[in-house]
């Protein structure tokens, strides 16, 4: 990826408003990785949204995390602060996380990891929900990108996959989540 122009690229492709896609591109400085992952899912966007919205309650899709506090601001401004205390198992215990972009309108939400224990430093990513034409019944786009440090030790390549498929797990518990919620 040079450069990140991928995502704005791939979000470009998926049909995803220029304003909106323009949310995807990231300055990429040497020794970071970006990519940009995307879902549809077979529900209303306003239902999708309303789960990705939540910074303050990221588990409630995210099954990486065990528990969330918002430790500065009300978890609904830009600024607002959240800790959170991840499961078992990962190269990880804990991640202090600021959202930088929440847009009910357009729909697009970014935060930014501050620090934590754990290896993803500079971690930024930008999800952002559309409504997509579908003949039968209410369809969504996900997408997702994200810039990050390549941790000493590691090549980009493995950075990539190491966090493609974090968010492309988060991605299908939100699939899941929502379309239970729909049932
Ligand atoms: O939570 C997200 O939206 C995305 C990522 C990449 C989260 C990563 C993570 O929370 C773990 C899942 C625990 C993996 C952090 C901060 C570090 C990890 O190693």
């Amino acid at each position: 990826v040079t450069n990140g122009r991928a995502p704005v690229a791939c979000a470009g492709h998926a049909g995803v408003p220029a304003e909106v896609a323009r949310h995807h591109e990231h300055t990429v400085t040497p020794g970071q990785c970006c990519s940009v992952m995307m879902r549809s899912i077979a529900a209303p966007a306003d239902a999708v949204w309303s789960l990705v919205r939540r910074f303050d309650q990221p588990q409630g899709y995210k099954h990486f995390i065990r528990s969330c506090q918002v430790v500065d601001g009300d978890g609904v401004e830009v600024g607002s602060v959240r800790e959170l205390e991840v499961v078992t198992g990962l190269p990880a215990e804990n991640s202090r996380e600021r959202l930088e972009i929440r847009d009910d309108e357009r729909r697009v939400i970014s935060f930014r990891i501050l620090g934590g224990d754990h290896r993803l430093a500079n971690y930024r990513s930008v999800t952002t929900v559309h409504e997509a034409a579908s003949q039968n019944g209410p369809l969504t786009m996900v997408v997702e990108s994200y810039v990050v440090d390549v941790p000493q030790g590691n090549t980009v390549e493995e950075t990539r996959i190491f966090v493609d498929t974090i968010v492309r797990c988060n991605l299908q518990s939100l699939e899941r989540t929502v379309i239970r919620q729909q049932a």
